[in-house]
């Protein structure tokens, strides 16, 4: 296994995707991929999963921590940074295989070396190493701290601050703006002699050439309210090596179920980093879901969108059944959010957050968007009209249900949570000539607002029903108010379903087709310049954000619409932006379905190469929205393990039915299936799937 991705050499317009490229976290916490000589200038964050803050009116959003590992070495007087100091070599390394960040940098007089993890084992602990050789003899200061001055997109977040040293730990407890504590220890270890003046700590000693000094950081989060500055002391005892050692061990066993073996070198390597992008969202004690843009920072509010049912969710349910669980958890915990939602536009049963925090409340503002040129705010209607999120939401719960063979979570709610999304349906929906619209909605392409009868949304809303009805007899009875059933059944056999036309074509919504052909090229071209967003210039034309009636396609199987794959494909595509990363992945499966094979690898190699380059979309009309993309992540996963591969799964058959691009001669990987473990395994022209006996 290549285990690491490797950066050489120092480019400042690299910072910020590097910050997101190289990331590190444990399911709890996210800790960027940036320099010790970084400060809030260059988006250092320690991003906290599920803690979220609002000052005065700005958007609520999860929070960062003070920064524990702000180190400055200066050599003679003089600074050593690679952002004033010409460098002799640089490289960071990530290894994805331990979850560990490096870096190595070289001046004229001394190396810098680091290495840190965040505890995998225990997720409150963050560990790193500083590592200061002397190249010439010289007199060589450390100086480093807890970087209180905090990167935040709309902060600051702490209403009150309190740094104590007691016993050589520094305890920080942070109050913020809305009465949550969070606590922080921080110990700094060295042989050498540690001073300290206004709570900054230092080493400073005359180096000969050849001499190293090293300080050790040890970073315990509490967010609890009993002590654990003892638990930190017993960290420090254990020392960086062994802490290390747990780490790798339990981060390692994460692969095990879930690596993919590609017979290619090049594309394994885009899926392990994809994959790595997920298992370091894994925690099977949270039940904070995962963000849209994981834990790289606070970009979109940390905030929970579809894409974790969708994508992300089917990911762990194949490989970790029971952090998917918890997934679904979330969603039945924040049930009172998504029905104060439908309240509150006037609907009844249980209208998600587009954006979804804590509590499941609306996070989505009115203006989601600004003016890049003025900066004016710019009216979006995410959180009003995409009312699939719903549907996607139980059609979640279901395939989790169906894919792991755990009915449990349908009596411990997740039934209620169907139910009401049909509930929210049937009170949404307008009965005209004799047949239910969703009419003034938006689908997953976002770049047309407030149409009627968005395909994806009707048949999303039509499965939901279906599935209140599937579970009905048995899960019904234990609702407060539930709906009768015969009421479901005559409400669904009367939704308005866009069939395909003659030749195979699902019209994306009402109207669809008599919009310009106008191309997602000639759209760009429009634009006054590259952070401008495409919404407002696309309305009028065919071109699309991303990929809607192929996503219903691949989403919805229940209805046959895999027919019409190829048609459909061929005409959608070309006016497909994919201007979200959620659009590829989807493509990649129903190409591999109508075996356009080198099409589904290039779109593949989109969807798992998209952390990977300096040239991402950081903007949407001036707002940052930049960070990890981890349900791309998962469409890449799903891309070979239901393209390329074709696993079918339905009842007691499980079955491959391969695709193979040219460029990949062999499939391996292993999944949970209905509490079993299974193995498949495809070379060239022949396969096997087998069930896996001795796990433990
Ligand atoms: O959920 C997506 C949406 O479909 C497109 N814009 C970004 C969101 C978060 O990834």
């Amino acid at each position: 296994m290549k285990k690491t991705l490797v950066k050489t050499g120092f480019n400042k317009n690299d910072i910020v995707s590097f910050g997101n490229m190289f990331l590190l976290a444990n399911g709890r916490y996210g800790y960027r991929g940036t320099l010790e000589e970084y400060t809030k200038e260059q988006m250092v964050a320690l991003n906290v999963l599920g803690l979220y803050d609002r000052y005065e009116d700005k958007w609520r959003e999860s929070i960062n921590l003070p920064n524990p590992l702000f180190f400055i070495t200066s050599f003679n007087g003089e600074k050593q940074t690679v952002l004033t100091k010409e460098v002799v070599s640089h490289q960071v390394e990530l290894n994805i295989y331990d979850a560990t960040f490096s870096r190595e940098t070289l001046f004229k007089n001394i190396v810098i070396k680091s290495e840190r993890f965040l505890s995998s084992a225990n997720k409150d602990l963050l560990v790193s190493k500083y590592v200061v050789k002397a190249l010439n003899s010289g007199l060589v200061k450390i100086e480093f701290k807890l970087d209180l001055d905090n990167y935040d997109i709309n902060g600051p977040h702490y209403k009150n601050r309190k740094v104590n040293d007691i016993n050589g730990v520094q305890s920080f407890k942070g109050i913020t703006n809305e009465n949550k504590i969070i606590t922080t220890y921080t110990k700094y270890v060295s042989d050498e002699d540690i001073k300290t003046y206004n709570n900054t700590y230092f080493v400073e000693k005359y180096l000969q050439k050849g001499d190293e000094i090293c300080v050790f950081t040890y970073y315990l989060v509490n967010q609890t309210s009993a002590s654990r500055v003892e638990e930190l002391q017993k960290n420090v005892q254990q020392g960086y090596d062994k802490l290390l050692k747990e780490h790798k061990t339990s981060f390692n066993k994460k692969w095990d179920i879930s690596r993919v073996l590609l017979g290619e070198p090049e594309s394994q390597f885009e899926l392990d980093y994809s994959i790595y992008h997920l298992l370091i969202l894994e925690d099977d004690k949270s039940y904070r879901s995962v963000p849209a843009r994981g834990l790289s920072g606070q970009t979109y509010k940390g905030a929970i969108f579809w894409d974790t049912e969708t994508f992300i969710l089917p990911f762990f349910t194949l490989t970790n059944p029971q952090f998917a669980r918890n997934i679904i958890q979330y969603r039945i915990n924040t049930l009172p959010g998504a029905k104060k939602k439908a309240q509150g536009f006037g609907y009844q049963g249980a209208f998600y957050a587009w954006e979804s925090q804590d509590d499941g409340i609306e996070q989505c503002s009115q203006y989601n968007v600004t003016d890049p040129i003025t900066g004016e705010p710019i009216r979006t209607y995410f959180d009003e009209k995409q009312i699939h999120i719903s549907g996607d939401v139980a059609l979640g719960i279901s395939r989790y249900v169906y894919l792991s063979g755990d009915t449990s979570i349908l009596s411990d709610g997740g039934y209620e949570v169907i139910h009401e999304c049909a509930r929210f349906y049937i009170s949404r929906a307008t009965l005209r000539n004799g047949q239910y619209h969703f009419d003034d909605v938006i689908g997953p392409d976002e770049y047309h607002e407030r149409i009627n009868d968005n395909a994806f949304t009707n048949y999303l809303a039509y499965k939901t029903i279906d599935l209140a009805i599937e579970y009905y007899d048995e899960y019904a009875q234990k609702l407060s108010n539930p709906i009768n059933k015969k009421d479901f059944i005559s409400f669904r056999n009367l939704i308005y379903l866009p069939k395909p036309y003659d030749n195979g074509l699902i019209e994306q919504f009402e109207h669809y087709f008599d919009l310009k052909d106008v191309y997602p090229h000639e759209v760009k071209a429009m634009a006054r310049n590259d952070k401008e967003y495409l919404g407002g210039l696309a309305i009028d034309t065919k071109t699309i954000k991303q990929a809607d009636v192929i996503a219903l396609m691949v989403i919805v199987p229940d209805f046959g619409l895999m027919k019409y794959a190829r048609e459909n494909y061929k005409y959608y595509l070309p006016f497909t932006e994919h201007g979200s990363s959620l659009s590829s992945s989807m493509y990649s499966i129903v190409a591999s379905r109508i075996d356009e094979t080198d099409d589904a690898y290039q779109m593949f190699r989109k969807s798992s190469g998209i952390d990977l380059g300096t040239n991402q979309k950081m903007y949407a009309g001036g707002i940052y929205i930049g960070g990890t993309h981890p349900a791309s992540n998962a469409g890449a996963y799903l891309s070979v393990v239901f393209g390329f591969a074709g696993l079918y799964l339905d009842g007691d058959q499980v079955k491959l039915n391969p695709h193979l691009p040219k460029q990949i001669k062999s499939i391996e990987f292993k999944f949970f299936y209905k509490k079993k473990l299974y193995k498949a395994v495809i070379k060239n022209n022949d396969y096997q799937l087998m069930e896996v006996t001795d796990h433990d």
